[in-house]
């Protein structure tokens, strides 16, 4: 079952599978599993490699690289929890690669339904390197991950046999946020006011200043760029302005 599971997806594009037994699943500041699949017992979680885009000085090509692999993997993700359903007779819960998640005022936006981190290191597809991020042992950081759940008995893949993070500190000189100048820690904050800056917290600051002005002023700021790039995130959805701790990790690299 692992294996005709792996081959259909490898054949769809996906670069790696790997697949976690619930139990090893670890992520305490998520919801419960059983809280979003009671009786789940697996998950089939695909790597994706982000393209060379994410090294690109132009912000819109380096986020159209994300746009395309999220495409991608959509398809991909409903694909495998097709196959799982048809070929296998599960019942099977697609895990997107970033959303819809649960957005409020206490998670701040920032916990996913399902933690795609923690869940590809249960499936044994890489490790926590000192960027925070999962670096597979030979495609490195440059991965984006999706998930299926299933009530498909299968226990989970081994990790690798070591961390291919060798702390070389790249990923934390090429952060423009030092958000991660703390080991072990992502300061969210810092990240996504340079990574997202027409998100969430980029449109509260204009908002609230719109509110505030004259009728004047308002005219000017719906004039202004920042507006403007405001309204293209709008409909584009998520804005990445920022790939620097991925793509300085020299692990994969060809
Ligand atoms: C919200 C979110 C963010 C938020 C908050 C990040 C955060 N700290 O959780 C912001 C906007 C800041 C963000 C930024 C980025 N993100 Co983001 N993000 C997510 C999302 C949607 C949810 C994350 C989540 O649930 N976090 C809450 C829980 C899990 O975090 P936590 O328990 O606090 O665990 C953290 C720490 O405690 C620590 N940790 C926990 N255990 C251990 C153990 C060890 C040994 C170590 C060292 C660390 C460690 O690592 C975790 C990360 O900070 C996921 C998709 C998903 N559904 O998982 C993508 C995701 C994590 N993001 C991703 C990426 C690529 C990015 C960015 C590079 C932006 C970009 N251009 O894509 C940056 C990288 C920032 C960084 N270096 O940490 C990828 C990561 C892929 C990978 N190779 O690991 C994901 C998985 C999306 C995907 N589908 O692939 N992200
Ligand atoms: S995405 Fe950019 S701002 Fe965020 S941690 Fe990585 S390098 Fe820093
Ligand atoms: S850039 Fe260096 S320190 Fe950062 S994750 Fe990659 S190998 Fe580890």
């Amino acid at each position: 079952m692992r294996e005709k599971i792996k081959k259909y997806a490898v054949e769809l594009g996906v670069e790696d599978v790997g697949i976690a037994a619930v139990e090893d699943y670890q992520s305490p500041q998520s919801p419960a599993l059983e809280s979003i699949y009671p009786g789940a017992k697996s998950m089939v979680v695909l790597a994706y490699r982000e393209l060379s885009t994410c090294e690109s000085p132009n912000p819109q090509i380096a986020m159209n690289g994300r746009l395309d692999v999220m495409e991608f993997s959509r398809s991909c993700n409903y694909k495998v929890a097709q196959f799982l359903e048809r070929e296998c007779g599960a019942k099977a819960m697609t895990v997107p690669a970033s959303w819809p998640m649960d957005i409020n005022n206490k998670t701040k936006g920032v916990i996913g339904e399902v933690s795609l981190r923690h869940a590809a290191i249960a499936a044994g597809l890489g490790a926590f390197g000192r960027h925070n991020l999962v670096v597979h042992p030979q495609l490195g950081s440059r991965m984006i991950f999706t998930a299926i759940l299933s009530d498909l008995e299968i226990t989970s893949d081994a990790p690798p046999k070591e961390n291919p993070c060798d702390q070389c500190n790249q990923c934390v000189e090429a952060c423009p946020a030092q958000a991660l100048n703390e080991e072990g820690k992502t300061d969210f904050f810092k990240c996504l006011k340079n990574s997202q800056p027409y998100g969430l917290g980029g449109n509260i600051r204009f908002w609230s200043k719109f509110a505030d002005a004259s009728p004047e002023d308002r005219k000017e700021m719906l004039r202004d760029d920042y507006f403007w790039r405001l309204y293209q995130a709008g409909f584009i959805g998520f804005q990445y302005f920022c790939f620097k701790c991925l793509a300085a990790c020299p692990v994969g690299q060809r």
